[in-house]
């Protein structure tokens, strides 16, 4: 009965037009040619061979499918006996071979995992089980969208990677840490809403690109959301995620025996907080019987844990496995642990070397069920930094890799920034600790699956989205991104250009000059952001101490966040070498510690942060690192500027909402970029000493100058409110 209310409840979700631009996303499931997909016919019915709650989904979800793409209304019916002619089945492979055992050929599916195929006119769809049969589903409705010939068909696929979450950092009060699209679709007034049509709508999302779970409050956790009465209402939000096989979890704070338990003590050694800790889990698992696991963040940002009673973060995360293991919870505990009151006068102080100083001790000394869940890079999401060498620290400890699909320090969805390429190169990072061996790169790693981490049993992917009311992520063309994230949780291997090319062809269609415009803006766009921001690896000199948006190159200096750049007079850039610097090098395998030691053979993207060097300093490009700045800030600034007409290239052929918020997004993004570009060539020139050699510094005396100009230039479009540095 409850299930059905809750499908009722979806099936009346607000029309999509109401939940704002963005919306249904990549679920378009806009018109195809039937006959190039079906040459033979479109399917006439869906059976559904069982009975499971994911698969009603994937009916469901098939019949909007036809209903949007093929413009025909299927016959769903349930059950082995149906009469078939052209069909499609789904179900579980027990159920198939049940249905027909002449079907099975013996290669069996793991859990989540799908295969696709044709015997006659029937189009099978096939789960691991009810999770797989409607990622299949999700499957089979992208090849239509894309209009892919389904005469013949077979193919199977499956997640590389067990945990694929996405996690939310929303407050009760609906306010979203680092959020850019509005409130939280979960929380209102300290409150769960009481209408949760958008977190299904999430769920569906999420379950389209294999997402299956989602953490739904800030990992600065607040304690409250623990309280029974709080957890009641939570259990109506894992409802509707698991209409679409998407596992809630929660963040959690290590003090929460002491603060809400009332008890003397968090320390996670002390029998009678391990017994706090396994009667909520209990308590958890009653309201929410699927529930995943927690996240924790501590000892981190002025969060309380264990190092406060001198405690280690295995004994804090294991106390907490211990009392999920017996339900299947895992515990995703953050690698993120540093001090932000490092001494900025010390010239051997890093934060970036916090993780592997934390954590290279504990290797094998976390539970089965603890995953220590790694940010990509050392310091905290820049647009450029190196892999975390914590990657490599760990090779008996679970590992999953942390990306951030809010654009928190890349231009907060104002800009335009396709993370993916940046995810890639981390994942790619061959982390092997000789060249002797085979590579060893940090997707294999945290797949838990080769044979130097035999020891993992779990491992993947969690990426911060904070979707929001505002068409999920306010841009647009950001979704990108959540759509990119949840591809490469699946397969690490696809490349940005094919997952570009897929999101918008779900997005836009199929019409070859809209892809080529819109791949081209996303795949063009991390090169162009970082271009007129941080240069050479040296950060984002974006003001860290407000709101992390907008130039503020000193805001990183002399303080103990230890974001450092060390600009000054004379040079530029961390010391960060084994020979005289911090030694954070020597934290990584020796083949990738002998490359970046060496200023012969550090890639010049990543120079500033590894070395300190002289403005005058030859890069392998021939340019010196000043002219380097200027160069490519100008470049960049420019850029941004060509991405407006390319985008107004569309007009009339993407949906009119969706050209009109991209154009506004770009022209602020155009002036934007202008407000970084005379900021760092301007601070960075009279720092150095060095005029650019084409002299175009100081073309704009100040900012508010350049600000007026960049407004005069290009006319806005109506209901334009962005403004340069605000939120
Ligand atoms: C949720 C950065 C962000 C914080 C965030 C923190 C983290 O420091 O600015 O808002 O806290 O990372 O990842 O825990």
């Amino acid at each position: 009965m409850l299930a059905a209310l809750l499908l009722l409840a979806i099936t009346t979700a607000p029309a999509q037009d109401s939940l704002g631009p963005g919306e249904p996303a990549w679920l378009a499931y806009r018109p195809v040619n039937p006959a190039a997909v079906f040459p033979n016919g479109v399917p006439d019915t869906v059976v559904v061979l069982g009975s499971d709650v994911l698969e009603n989904s994937a009916s469901r979800e098939l019949a909007l499918g036809w209903r949007g793409m093929l413009q025909y209304e299927p016959r769903v019916v349930t059950g082995a006996n149906a009469q078939l002619a052209r069909a499609v089945v789904v179900g579980t492979q027990a159920e198939v071979t049940t249905w027909r055992a002449s079907l099975n050929d013996g290669k069996s599916l793991a859990p989540d995992s799908y295969r696709l195929r044709r015997t006659g006119d029937i189009l099978i769809v096939e789960g691991g089980d009810p999770r797989g049969v409607l990622y299949g589903v999700f499957a089979l409705l992208r090849r239509i969208a894309e209009e892919h010939s389904l005469a013949t068909l077979d193919e199977s696929s499956g997640p590389a990677d067990s945990i694929r979450w996405t996690n939310e950092w929303d407050n009760p009060n609906g306010t979203i840490e680092r959020g850019y699209a509005g409130p939280s679709i979960f929380f209102k007034d300290g409150k769960v809403r009481a209408d949760l049509s958008r977190a299904a709508a999430y769920a569906r999302l999420l379950s389209s690109i294999g997402i299956n779970g989602c953490t739904i409050n800030n990992v600065n956790a607040n304690i409250g959301l623990l309280k029974p009465e709080n957890l009641a209402d939570i259990a109506h939000i894992a409802s509707v995620f698991r209409v679409y096989g998407v596992r809630l979890s929660l963040s959690i704070d290590m003090s929460s025996p002491q603060a809400l338990g009332g008890l003397k003590t968090f320390d996670p050694l002390d029998p009678e907080v391990a017994a706090w800790w396994k009667s909520k889990v209990d308590e958890i698992y009653r309201a929410i019987p699927d529930f995943g696991g927690v996240l924790i963040k501590a000892d981190s940002e002025g969060r309380p844990g264990p190092l406060q009673y001198g405690r280690t973060p295995a004994h804090a995360a294991n106390v907490v496995a211990r009392a999920l293991q017996p339900h299947g919870g895992i515990v995703l505990y953050r690698g993120f642990v540093y001090n932000n009151h490092l001494d900025w006068h010390d010239m051997k102080a890093d934060r970036a070397r916090a993780g592997v100083d934390n954590f290279h001790t504990l290797d094998g000394k976390f539970d089965d069920n603890v995953i220590v869940l790694i940010k990509h890079g050392p310091i905290d999401f820049q647009a450029r930094e190196p892999v975390s060498p914590l990657f490599a620290a760990l090779p008996h400890t679970n590992q999953a890799i942390e990306l951030q699909i809010t654009q928190e320090y890349t231009g907060q969805q104002r800009h335009l920034v396709y993370l993916v390429p940046m995810w890639k190169e981390a994942l790619d990072t061959d982390m092997r600790a000789s060249l002797a061996g085979p590579p060893l790169t940090v997707k294999q790693i945290v797949s838990g699956r080769n044979i130097a981490h035999e020891h993992h049993t779990a491992g993947g992917f969690a990426g911060v989205a904070n979707v929001g009311t505002d068409g999920w992520l306010g841009h647009p063309l950001a979704l990108a991104n959540l759509y990119g994230f949840g591809r490469l949780a699946w397969d690490s291997n696809l490349t940005a250009a094919a997952i570009s090319d897929e999101w918008t062809r779900l997005t836009f269609g199929n019409d070859p000059e809209v892809r080529a415009v819109v791949n081209k803006l996303e795949l063009d766009s991390w090169h162009i952001y970082e271009s007129y921001t941080g240069p050479l690896g040296v950060g984002t000199l974006t003001d860290i101490i407000g709101i992390h948006f907008g130039p503020g190159i000193e805001s990183a200096e002399r303080n103990g966040w230890g974001q450092w750049i060390r600009a000054d007079n004379n040079g530029i850039g961390m010391d960060r070498t084994v020979a005289t610097g911090t030694g954070y090098i020597g934290q990584y395998p020796a083949p990738l510690a002998a490359k970046y030691e060496s200023l012969a053979t550090c890639p010049d993207e990543l120079l500033l942060f590894m070395h300190h060097v002289p403005y005058s300093y030859r890069l392998h490009s021939g340019k010196t690192v000043m002219q380097h700045i200027d160069d490519t800030h100008y470049w960049g600034a420019d850029a941004a500027a060509a991405q407006v007409p390319i985008w107004e290239s569309l007009h009339g052929k993407v949906p009119d909402a969706t050209y009109a918020e991209v154009l506004k997004r770009l022209q602020f993004q155009a002036g934007h970029a202008v407000v970084w570009r005379d900021a760092i060539t301007q601070w960075f020139t009279k720092m150095s000493g060095l005029p650019d050699a084409e002299n175009r510094v100081d073309h704009y005396p100040n900012r508010i100058e350049a600000e007026s100009m960049q407004r005069s230039a290009r006319p806005r479009s109506p209901g334009t409110s962005l403004t340069a540095g605000t939120t």
